[in-house]
């Protein structure tokens, strides 16, 4: 068992073994102004770690200027050969895997076991990428005219800046970063405030990688802050997408200043996903999906459980298993063996939280079990026990996504009614349904059911594989970000003509002169 020390050192996490150099003191002002610096907390105590300095306007800047000059380069590199370095990496990931899931888990206070699958997601999306390196495919269609030939060729985008949040720290901007790099851009990474260490992490891995594969390693930048730091990449017209994972009101704030300037947007949102059981669940197994996408990750996910619609039959059963299974929940120190729920990333989140059950209180919300702090983790340590809370009707605040740890349960009696309340929020990226009756699955996946970028059957609204494509509808944002074949937007297309006759037809059967 590993507990938490000051310093990540003391659980045997070795920062400096993956790179991450840590500043003890301010580096020297710039001509912009002083330069700040960037505390890494650890959710589990509130304690500070390190400090790491904060990238100015001025490093923003020169960011972009260096990964747009490692562009030019690059983008000329066969596809194949740009993959090289992501299968690197992915080599790398996998030695140091252990290493890298205990930084997540120290900086974003999720459990080993899901920070470790999160550095797997890493791993299969890099060898994802490495695979599409070689299938960028572009179409040929037949030409209206003899002779022509008509076709699309698929290139480099150019600078493509990612934002990415604390609760994936490390997915998320792999995501993005190894399908980017096959695709021949180059990337400029503003991860969050709150998981330095491991942005600096990969951030160093990366470019081993792209140094050891004979790569200019100047084709991935670092850029560390608050808010203000993505905001240059907003604006930037060096930078062609903008790739940004985060609040609804971020959102708001990115893409009409991405639009002002005519750049390219890539949204992933809020989620207030929504799953429908019907009298025909299995409950069983139904209960175990809800307790991992409802509790886990101390419901931190943007795939989190949210809200659950169940038939008025089962819905007394189901409830009762779930406050079972919610009340043997382990929530503590996530390194401690057995420990199921980690902390919530601040106070930010405990005091949204509380104000969302009190809410759902006065909207006539009974509470089934949780919501309680735990104490004795330190006065910045934020332990809540998952909550459950059946709710009369879906009132404004469930259908707000409230980032922590509280499922409702809303009761329905016929289908059609299931399929409106479930999609009657503004958000839209997961949702699942719960049923062994092949029509009720087949209507949920239908165009007249779920309206989400994501829709299950028989399996919850989180943990989805990188081969699909992610992301989702509405208040989501719209982007698409991992596999199929979201690699498009992170390319321009072009459509080619060429005429290999002698005669020079019109289309549309134009005659002129
Ligand atoms: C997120 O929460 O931003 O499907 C991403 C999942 C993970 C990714 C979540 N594979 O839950």
């Amino acid at each position: 068992m590993r507990r938490l020390g000051v310093q990540p050192q003391a659980l045997g996490v070795q920062p400096q073994a993956l790179g991450v150099q840590p500043q003890t003191s301010s580096s020297p002002p710039t001509e912009e102004g002083s330069r700040t610096e960037l505390s890494a907390h650890t959710p589990i105590t509130g304690e500070r770690l390190l400090t790491v300095p904060a990238s100015t306007a001025e490093d923003v800047d020169a960011a972009i200027d260096r990964a747009a000059t490692a562009f030019r380069d690059w983008r000329t590199v066969p596809a194949p050969a740009r993959g090289a370095v992501v299968r690197r990496l992915a080599e790398l990931l996998t030695a140091h895997k252990r290493d890298l899931g205990e930084l997540v888990t120290l900086e974003a206070g999720k459990i080993p076991a899901e920070a470790e699958g999160e550095v797997q997601e890493m791993i299969d999306i890099c060898e994802f990428a490495v695979g599409l390196s070689r299938q960028l495919y572009g179409r040929t269609m037949p030409s209206e005219r003899p002779g022509h030939r008509l076709m699309e060729t698929w290139h480099p985008l150019g600078v493509v800046g990612v934002i990415s949040a604390f609760n994936f720290p490390v997915a998320v901007w792999s995501w993005n970063t190894a399908v980017a790099l096959v695709c021949g851009d180059t990337v400029v990474w503003k991860p969050s405030e709150q998981t330095p260490l491991t942005a600096l992490a990969c951030h160093t891995l990366l470019r081993k990688a792209a140094v050891e594969s004979g790569v200019d390693p100047e084709v991935h930048q670092l850029v560390q802050g608050s808010a203000e730091v993505g905001a240059r990449l907003v604006d930037d017209e060096r930078v062609a997408l903008v790739s940004a994972t985060g609040s609804v009101p971020m959102g708001r704030t990115v893409a009409p200043r991405v639009a002002a300037r005519f750049g390219r947007c890539l949204l992933e949102l809020g989620g207030n996903n929504g799953a429908v059981v019907t009298p025909s669940a299995d409950l069983e197994l139904t209960a175990r999906a809800v307790v991992f996408s409802a509790a886990g990750t101390a419901g931190q996910r943007c795939t989190t459980l949210r809200r659950l619609i169940v038939h008025e039959d089962v819905v007394d059963a189901l409830v009762e298993r779930l406050e079972k299974a919610y009340r043997q929940l382990r929530v503590g120190n996530p390194f401690d063996e057995g420990v199921l729920v980690g902390p919530l990333i601040n106070n930010r989140a405990y005091t949204a939280m509380g104000a969302a059950l009190a809410q759902a209180g006065v909207d006539g919300g009974e509470l089934v079990c949780g919501g309680e702090r735990i104490e004795g983790f330190g006065d910045e340590a934020y332990y809540v026990r998952p909550a459950i809370v059946r709710m009369p009707a879906q009132t404004a605040v469930v259908r707000t996504e409230t980032f922590a740890p509280i499922l409702y349960v809303l009761t329905y009696t016929d289908f059609d009614t299931a399929i409106a309340l479930h999609n009657e929020v503004p958000q839209g990226l997961s949702s699942a349904i719960f049923t062994t009756d092949q029509r009720a699955a087949e209507r949920f996946l239908a165009a007249s059911g779920s309206d989400c970028g994501i829709a299950n059957v028989n399996i919850g609204t989180s943990g989805a594989e990188i081969g699909g494509a992610f992301g989702g509808e509405k208040q989501t944002g719209g982007g698409r970000e991992s596999g199929s074949d979201s690699w498009k937007a992170y390319m321009r297309r072009a459509t080619n003509t060429i005429n290999f006759s002698d005669e020079l037809p019109l289309a549309q059967g134009i005659e002129f002169g």
